[in-house]
């Protein structure tokens, strides 16, 4: 009983001391937080990172330092940085909503293929009730993530080291996917086969070996990551709008004080315009950038566009059915 006590006694003189230190040093102590970035210095995502980091320094008056990791060195696929976000090793991760849906099935909602009319409609919803209220359910769904906020990644398109004119054409790829069942089943469903498990960094590679025949993405991660060197023909069927998600780990944040905790969701809110204004910027570059390098762009006419679209039939009815009144509000959304 005695032992016990002073046990006790000796961890509560321990706790208190740790506690102590961390109120009376607060005005002078910083918290030095991660954050996880696949893409490059310079991609737009990236630039919003590091706006993200100097605005929560600035407004925490240096209470919180952010440390943005860009070209995936801390984690080279994104679900490997959410699950880290979800045990608390890691306090922020920009990724693609694609891997997320993988732990919150229901921002599938947001990106079922040939779902947007264009971009204007994708931000709509986005900022308008459906999609803030998509962002809030990452956490209340018990993820331990926190959605922080949506930034551009314009649309998805196929590109392939064979020329690829047509549904016809899919036939028999492999195509690499991002880890998410559904954009799996998607390029199945066009006659292709899905393969995941590959980050985006090693997809030139992958391409070069011949592990697959090609891949998806937008403008700027073709050319950013150098795949267009390695698979020139572009496929402009603009499958998917998937928007990026700045991430929060909810187990760090509890650890923080709650008025940083706000000063961060400001500050990520905040920086939405800034990363669309570098988006814009840059998928106009990085598209003349590629076309000027030789790469063959492909566009369907409406007709062709139709026979993908009809494909998606079964998709939305397996992957759709559970939320198919989000989906409809966002085709509604004029
Ligand atoms: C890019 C996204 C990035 C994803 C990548 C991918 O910006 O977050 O990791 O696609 O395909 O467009 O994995």
């Amino acid at each position: 009983m005695k032992k016990a006590l002073i046990v006790l006694l000796v961890l509560a003189t321990v706790l208190g001391t740790a506690f102590a230190q961390g109120g009376s040093e607060a005005s002078q102590k910083t918290t030095t937080l991660m954050l996880s970035e696949v893409h490059a210095e310079g991609y737009p995502t990236t630039l919003a990172d590091r706006e993200f980091a100097r605005l929560v320094e600035e407004r925490t008056n240096g209470r919180i330092k952010v440390e943005v990791y860009s070209g995936g060195t801390l984690y080279g696929q994104e679900t490997g940085a959410i699950e880290a976000l979800q045990i608390g090793d890691l306090a922020f991760a920009r990724v693609s909503a694609s891997p997320v849906a993988s732990y919150v099935p229901k921002i599938n909602a947001l990106q079922m293929p040939y779902l947007y009319r264009d971009g204007e409609h994708m931000w709509k919803v986005l900022n308008g009730e459906i999609g803030q209220g998509l962002l809030a359910d990452i956490q209340t769904s018990g993820s331990g993530l926190v959605g922080l906020a949506y930034y551009d990644a314009g649309s998805r398109n196929f590109y392939t080291k064979k020329p690829v004119k047509s549904l016809a054409d899919m036939a028999g790829l492999k195509i690499r996917m991002q880890n998410n069942q559904m954009m799996v089943r998607m390029v199945e469903l066009l006659g292709a086969n899905g393969v995941t498990g590959i980050g985006p960094n090693d997809v030139y590679s992958a391409i070069t070996q011949g592990t697959i025949d090609g891949a998806e993405n937008n403008w700027p991660t073709y050319e950013s990551m150098g795949d267009y060197e390695a698979a020139p023909y572009f496929l402009l069927d603009g499958h998917t709008r998937v928007p990026e998600i700045l991430l929060a780990s909810e187990s760090v944040m509890k650890k923080l004080d709650p008025a940083d905790v706000q000063i961060i969701k400001q500050v990520a809110k905040e920086t939405q315009a800034f990363e669309i204004q570098k988006w814009a910027e840059r998928e106009q570059a990085s598209k003349a950038k590629v076309v000027a390098a030789g790469s063959v762009v492909t566009e369907l006419t409406s007709a062709q566009l139709a026979e993908f679209q009809a494909k998606m039939a079964p998709l939305y009815e397996e992957y759709g059915k559970a939320y198919k009144d989000v989906i409809t509000a966002i085709q509604n959304v004029k």
